[in-house]
């Protein structure tokens, strides 16, 4: 079942094999879509380049570090050059200092709020204003955010607020690209082990509290956040935008 052929896909936030990104990136490519990749910096070049790879020889991959306009409206122009149009955009990135996330919100320093908010939303809006023009087809863009943008999770701090961030833009960005026939989605997923998660205190409690407490008494796996993703990025959802649509085992409909 091809629900992508013909499109063309650009994902921001392969780190390794572990990446949500990834995840993503291998659904969409098995629902026939054609992808380019960027990676943050020199170190991720090699992986990003090998997982790639997979996918042909020829598959476009680009340096992005999303807090550089520079590097953001050169993968553009390249991706413009090479692809001449797109219909997909996968935003899978955050950070925030690791500071941050340790200790107590009320401790966030303007600079590390700074920070999290430049890479983990704001970069969204810069992704979505650079990548519409080439939509003249419409498209679909979707960002990853998780439950800690609307209630409180112990340590999830400052990322919690630049989700919450990122949600509205998404809205926002759904209300200015519509015209467009370009829709805007978020994907808020359970916990997932990447590289983003390990290292994290108390990361493993959080998946057993998933396996305890959401209605499907497990946790999410990464295929199932492809599927979620190559659905919203097909013509299946084309009234659906602005949302956040949870990939969570059911967790967010829990009061208690
Ligand atoms: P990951 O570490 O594999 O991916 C995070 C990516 O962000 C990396 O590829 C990293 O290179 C990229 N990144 C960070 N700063 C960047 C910058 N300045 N420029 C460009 N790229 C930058 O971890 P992941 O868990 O796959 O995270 C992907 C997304 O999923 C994030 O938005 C995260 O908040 C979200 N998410 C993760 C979980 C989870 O439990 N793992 C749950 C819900 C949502
Ligand atoms: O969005 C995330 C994590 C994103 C993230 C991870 C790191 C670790 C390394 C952002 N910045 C950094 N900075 C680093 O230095 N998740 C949804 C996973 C996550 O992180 C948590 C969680 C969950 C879930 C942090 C505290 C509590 C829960």
């Amino acid at each position: 079942m091809s629900i992508l052929a013909g499109k063309l896909g650009l994902v921001f936030g392969v780190a390794n094999k572990r990446s949500i990104a990834w995840a993503i990136a291998q659904a969409w490519h098995q629902a026939g879509a054609r992808l380019a990749f960027t990676y943050q910096g020199e170190r991720l070049k090699e992986n990003v380049a090998e997982l790639a790879g997979a996918f042909g020889e020829d598959t476009v991959v680009l340096p992005c570090d999303v807090t550089k306009d520079e590097e953001i409206a050169e993968v553009f122009r390249q991706v413009g050059e090479r692809f001449g149009k797109l219909h997909l955009l996968l935003h899978s990135v955050a950070f925030a200092p690791r500071e941050a996330l340790e200790g107590e919100f009320i401790h966030t320093s303007r600079e590390a709020f700074r920070v999290a908010h430049d890479v983990s939303a704001y970069s969204l809006v810069a992704l979505a204003r650079e990548g519409a023009p080439l939509m003249t087809e419409g498209g679909s863009i979707l960002a990853m955010t998780y439950y800690g943008a609307e209630k409180v999770v112990p340590r999830y701090n400052v990322m919690g607020v630049a989700k919450a961030a990122l949600e509205a833009s998404a809205r926002y960005l759904a209300y200015d690209l519509g015209p467009k026939k370009i829709r805007v989605n978020c994907i808020s997923a359970g916990p997932v082990n990447t590289l983003a998660a390990r290292g994290i205190a108390g990361f493993a409690e959080m998946l057993k509290h998933y396996e305890a407490h959401a209605p499907l008494k497990r946790n999410v796996l990464p295929e199932e956040l492809g599927a979620a993703g190559t659905f919203l990025a097909s013509d299946g959802a084309a009234a659906i935008t602005g949302q956040v649509i949870y990939v969570d085992s059911g967790y967010q409909i829990m009061g208690m």
